[in-house]
């Protein structure tokens, strides 16, 4: 074997490969983040067009000296993109998430890809983090991690944190009201997944895994939520399968 063909097999998830006794629940620990973006690419679809267009929103939203927020950041993968679209004066980013694993592996990637901001990544609770003179928040597949109670009060500071005409970019796994439309969807999901390598196996011990930490909710129960918190315009922007991406401007 190869360099390269180790370095890709340390980076493919294979997580959920072998059979488990015991499905403890999902935790972005040092394990997921090591294969995270593997992970994402092949079990979200549309995450690659979703990120790069946050560039792009980017580029519209943000105004001169005022902060980015990438609530839930991960490896960075939108601090990344905005960093690279973003030409406006005086910004700061702030990229958070509450694991250790993934903050250190963002840290690097950020320093190694250099930017042309201030950029802060911080190991936090976004739920206790103050937000403000924000012009745009990503929260870009983590509010479906956030107990269901506390997502609104969550959003509302979210909004009071925002300037006018600044933008949330909120991308959620979603459930349906309608039976077949629910089993349609998750069907064609696992085939997605099936599509990208995954095995039945695999597919089955994630699932389990994440039932019980990953919540989604309805396209409507976020649009109504997004509009109950103040955001005058909600658009629902990007829908593949069960996976969609809200935008919401104050
Ligand atoms: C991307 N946005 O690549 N506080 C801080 N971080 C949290 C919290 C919390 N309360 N709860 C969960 N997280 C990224 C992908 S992944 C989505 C986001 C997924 C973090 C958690 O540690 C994880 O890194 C991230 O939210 C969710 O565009 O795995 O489906």
């Amino acid at each position: 074997m190869n360099e390269s063909d180790t370095q890709s097999d340390n980076t493919s998830d294979h997580i959920y490969s072998t059979p488990q006794e015991r499905i403890g629940d999902f935790v972005f620990d040092d394990n997921v983040a090591q294969v995270f973006e593997d992970m994402i690419s092949r079990s979200a679809p549309g995450y690659s067009t979703i990120v790069s267009h946050i560039g792009v929103m980017a580029r519209h939203f943000v105004q001169p000296n005022t902060r980015i927020y990438d609530l839930g950041c991960s490896l960075g993968a939108c601090s990344l993109v905005v960093n690279q679209m973003v030409e406006v004066d005086g910004c700061e980013l702030i990229a958070v998430d509450n694991s250790d694993a993934m903050v250190s592996r963002c840290t690097e990637n950020l320093k190694k890809a250099g930017h042309r901001f201030p950029v802060s990544v911080q190991q936090a609770d976004i739920l206790e983090l103050e937000i403000k003179n924000a012009s745009l928040v990503v929260l870009n597949f983590t509010l479906q991690f956030i107990d269901k109670d506390i997502r609104e009060a969550l959003l509302k500071k979210i909004y009071d944190g925002l300037v006018d005409g600044g933008a949330l970019v909120l991308s959620e796994k979603l459930a349906f009201n309608h039976n077949s439309e629910q089993e349609l969807m998750i069907k064609l999901h696992h085939d997605f997944k099936r599509a990208n390598g995954y095995s039945d196996l695999e597919i089955a011990q994630k699932r389990a895994a994440i039932e019980n930490v990953l919540i989604p909710e309805t396209n409507g129960e976020h649009i109504c939520r997004l509009e109950k918190v103040g955001f005058t315009h909600v658009y629902s922007w990007f829908r593949c399968l069960n996976f969609a991406s809200f935008l919401a401007i104050k």
